[in-house]
């Protein structure tokens, strides 16, 4: 079989650095896009950059993706690419809607244009249920986005939709519940609390000032989510998937098993501070991807504990230098 190529935009973040290294492993040559910087942003994929080829382009330049699409010849794109922070929505409402929204419209105009073959995925967000209307979430579940991030991502959803029903494009989306690492961006609550908690330990620092310690997530790890988003794209017909790990819990679980893994209470260190709270919240997410179990074998395999206690170990190795004598 000839050597297939990926195209990954957002391959800098969190997602595109797990489907680059598992698209490397399945034989892909891999392509990913990212925005011109002054500084590096390859943090993440320092490790592959040498088995990967990267393109420079940006979600709010149509001709960038357009004449990437035609120099690559990918056979398929993942558009992980996204403004993906939602407290940052509230604050830049207009440039989420852009990134996030109208980016996806591009992707697709520019597979449109040049080959409508390329298979395409999206990647959609648990966000876009925000007030939920059905407790578990599943594919038919009615979107009721409650961020511009929501709002925004809601858009891309339909407009792959449309793409696929408009064009015949092999055009998916991956409705993707919470999904964390050790790459995980620190500004996440996830991400947030184990470095917190590395931090405390090792006598860095002492607190750690959270938000709304209530909310629920359905949270799994990023590493199996990127399998997923390959699975989808090579099934024989274009379909959406819920992609989530079944379990719900909420903020104060995660504190309390972060804080337990290294031998500390978190009523010792927690301070709840009204400046992390949201002005409309997203109260509780749990999804069921029994859709996804059926259809692509899919199954989450690293359960919240282990998550949890994962993030831990890697934030104490990663700040262990840098705790006081
Ligand atoms: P992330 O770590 O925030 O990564 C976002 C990526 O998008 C980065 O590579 C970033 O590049 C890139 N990007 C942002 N704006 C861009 C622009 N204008 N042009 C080109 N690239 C741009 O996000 P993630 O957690 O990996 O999530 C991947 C995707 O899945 C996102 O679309 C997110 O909204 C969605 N999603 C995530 C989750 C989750 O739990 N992780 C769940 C559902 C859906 P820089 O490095 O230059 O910033
Ligand atoms: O917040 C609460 C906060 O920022 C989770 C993105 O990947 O997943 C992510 O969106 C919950 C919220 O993720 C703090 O109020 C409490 O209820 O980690 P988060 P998110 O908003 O769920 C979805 C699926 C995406 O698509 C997004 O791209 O935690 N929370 N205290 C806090 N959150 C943050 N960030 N910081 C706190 O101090």
């Amino acid at each position: 079989m000839p050597q297939k190529t990926a195209l990954i935009t957002g391959i800098t973040g969190q997602d595109g650095s797990f489907l680059a290294e598992f698209l490397l492993e399945q034989g892909y040559r891999v392509v990913g896009m990212t925005r011109r910087s002054s500084t590096d942003v390859h943090e993440r994929i320092q490790h592959i950059v040498d088995d990967v080829t990267i393109v420079s382009g940006d979600l709010l330049d149509q001709s960038s993706m357009t004449s990437i699409v035609a120099e690559i010849k990918p056979d398929e794109i993942y558009n992980l690419a996204a403004q993906s922070f939602v407290p940052a929505s509230w604050t830049q409402p207009v440039l989420t809607g852009e990134f996030t929204g109208l980016g996806v419209t591009r992707m697709l105009e520019a597979i449109r244009t040049v080959d409508p073959t390329i298979r395409f995925y999206q990647a959609s967000s648990s966000e876009m249920f925000g007030k939920v209307q059905a407790v578990p979430q599943s594919e038919t579940t009615p979107f009721y986005p409650r961020s511009p991030y929501g709002v925004a991502k809601v858009y891309g959803h339909w407009i792959t939709v449309n793409y696929r029903e408009s064009y015949d494009i092999f055009a998916v989306s991956g409705i993707a519940f919470n999904h964390e690492s050790q790459r995980r961006g620190k500004e996440f609550v996830t991400r947030k609390i184990s470095d917190g908690v590395a931090r405390i330990k090792l006598g860095i620092q002492n607190e750690l000032r959270l938000g709304n310690l209530d909310a629920q997530r359905d949270w799994g790890f990023a590493g199996d989510y990127v399998r997923a988003m390959w699975m989808m794209l090579q099934q024989p017909r274009a379909d959406d998937y819920v992609l989530a790990t079944g379990r719900t819990h909420s903020v104060r679980d995660f504190v309390r098993l972060a804080f337990e893994a290294v031998g500390l209470r978190w009523e010792d260190h927690v301070i709840v501070d009204p400046r992390f709270y949201r002005p409309a919240e997203v109260d509780l997410l749990v999804g069921d991807a029994s859709k996804a179990n059926r259809a692509l074998g899919w199954r989450p395999e690293v359960s919240f504990e282990q998550l949890v206690e994962q993030m831990v170990v890697a934030d104490l190795g990663r700040l262990r230098p840098f705790a006081p004598a």
